[in-house]
This record gives structure tokens, sequence and C-alpha cells, in this order.
């Protein structure tokens, strides 16, 4: 089924929600209806059971290149917006979303990932890049710092040093150095890249998707926690996954020795 959106598209595909940025001219980059086209999808995704894992994709040659800079400063000379409004509405609930949903999320990166487009793919559970993609904290090249929970995630993925120099120097990280580096997945051919991406979101979207969700609440809660609270958040919410129906058939299925036939809850 597919609804209608300006900037975006978005449709649901074998229980995959599949939001592709649609800016191309652009490389699709945000302007702020964009952002809460993107927001509003994120929330249907969220809300619809039958979703299960959701795709972030762009369209063209490009998966995003962050904030469209001729909005943020209008070549025009009318009055920029406040820019820390723009994060405030426009990233801050993406990358918020994303992180809270507890269902996988994918960035299938098909291209150049810029600004905040590298951050809104990085704050997804899986980064999924074509061999061409690459990656940039492109803030400093124009005198600002990164948003869009790049300045949490980046350190966290890559180290403190690695992520220091991408985010002062603002280089182009390439698919296959993003992967080298455990910033990144999966890198595929890119003749190949859309067919292995389906093919695994689909998969993904198979899984025992409520257990997934719950993983993620997990190591969300990770990031702050010592060992001792992480146990304890371990063993409560283990008791939420064994409370699923697809933990009972999940064993049932082992135990009569076939593959199981989960259903998200
Ligand atoms: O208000 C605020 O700013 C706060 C929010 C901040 C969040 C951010 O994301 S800040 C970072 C913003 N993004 C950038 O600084 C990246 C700007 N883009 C680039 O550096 C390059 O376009 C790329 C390295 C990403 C790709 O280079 P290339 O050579 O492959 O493509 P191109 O020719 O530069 O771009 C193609 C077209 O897209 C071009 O338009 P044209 O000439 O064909 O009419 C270009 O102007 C346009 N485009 C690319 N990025 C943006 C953009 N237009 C508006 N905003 C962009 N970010």
């Amino acid at each position: 089924m597919a609804m209608n959106y300006e900037y975006i598209k978005y449709k649901i595909d074998q229980n995959v929600g599949i939001l592709i940025l649609y800016r191309p001219d652009v490389l699709n980059s945000f302007n702020r209806p964009m952002a809460k086209e993107t927001q509003d999808v994120l929330e249907k995704c969220r809300d619809d059971e039958n979703v299960r894992a959701i795709l972030i994709t762009g369209e063209g040659r490009g998966f995003s290149a962050g904030q469209d800079l001729a909005e943020a400063i209008p070549p025009d000379g009318s009055p920029a917006p406040e820019i820390s409004d723009i994060v405030r509405e426009s990233y801050s609930p993406i990358v918020k979303l994303i992180r809270t949903i507890e269902k996988p999320v994918v960035a299938g990166v098909n291209g150049v990932a810029a600004g905040a487009g590298a951050n809104i793919a990085l704050a997804c559970d899986f980064v999924i890049a074509s061999e061409n993609a690459s990656f940039i904290q492109a803030f400093c090249k124009i005198g600002l710092i990164p948003d869009s929970g790049g300045t949490f995630y980046l350190p966290r993925l890559v180290g403190l040093p690695r992520a220091t120099a991408m985010m002062m120097l603002g280089e182009k990280v390439s698919a296959p150095d993003a992967l080298q580096i455990g910033m990144i997945y999966k890198v595929y051919p890119e003749d190949s890249f859309q067919d292995e991406l389906m093919k695994f979101v689909r998969h993904l979207a198979k899984q025992a998707t409520k257990a997934l969700g719950i993983t993620k609440r997990a190591l969300n809660q990770s990031f702050e926690n010592d060992l001792e609270t992480q146990l304890k958040v371990e063993e409560q919410l283990q008791k939420e996954a064994g409370q699923s129906q697809d933990y009972h058939e999940g064993v049932k299925a082992f135990l009569e020795k076939r593959k199981p036939n989960f259903h998200g809850k």
C-alpha cells in the first residue's frame, strides 16, 4: 500500500516499512517538510503492527546530504530560520524515533550520506551500504558542529580518535573503509545492492521481532548502566521476552525440528 507524501515515499512490503527520501535533485537533503514527513512515517511504522522492520533509503545517487543549505540560509536574502529550531524540530525527533521504536531499523545507504544524513544513518540498528556510498561529517566544512546524534553514536562506533578526525576534518569515508573500522554492518557491490538490501530487511521482518525490539531497549540502556544495573535490566526484559508468543513458537519449533513461524508478538 503506497501513501502520498511530497518529499518522501512510503510503502509497506512484506512487513517492511520502506521510507525513501525523495529529493534526488539535491541529494535528498532535508528541508523542514521532508523532516516532518519522515517523522510522520516513523511514527506510523512504530504504531503499525503490520510493520515489523523499517528501511530508510534514498532515491537517486545520494542517501541524504543533510540539511538543505538553501533553506538554512536562503540565497534570496530572506530571513534564515533559527538553527537550533531546525535541529530541535527536524533532526533530534528523527533520531529519537529511530532509537526508541522497538523494531529493527535499517539504513540502506545507496550513495553519499553527509551531515545530518550521515548521522541519521548511523543512528539506525543496521547500516547497509552500496560499495559506491560514502559518509561525510560535513558540518565542520560550513562552521557547524555535528548534530543528529553524531557526537553520541560516532565515538561509540569507531572510538574517540577516529570520530574526532572525521568530525574535525570532514573527510569522505568510503563504504568499504567504514566497514573495515566497524562503523557500518555490510557493504554490497552497486549492482547487487538493492537485491541484497531487500533480502536482508525481508529476512529481518520474519524474525522474532518483539524480542529484537526488546534487545534494542536493553542495548540503549547499556550505554548508561553499570554491569550490576544492566544485569537487572536483562533479568527484567527477559521476563517480557519470555512471555511472547514468539518465544513459545521458537522453542516449540526447535523441539519439533522445524523452522519457526514468528509473528512479532
Ligand atoms: O540549519 C542548519 O544548517 C542546521 C542543521 C544542520 C544539519 C546538517 O546536515 S549541516 C550539513 C549540511 N550538508 C552539507 O554541508 C553537505 C553539502 N553537500 C556537499 O558537500 C556535496 O553535495 C556532497 C559531498 C554531499 C556531494 O558532492 P557531489 O559533488 O557528489 O554533488 P554536488 O554536485 O555537490 O550536489 C548535487 C546537487 O545537490 C547540487 O545541486 P545542482 O548544482 O545540481 O543544482 C548541490 O547544490 C545539491 N546539494 C547537495 N547537498 C546539498 C545540496 N543542496 C542543498 N543542500 C545540501 N545539503
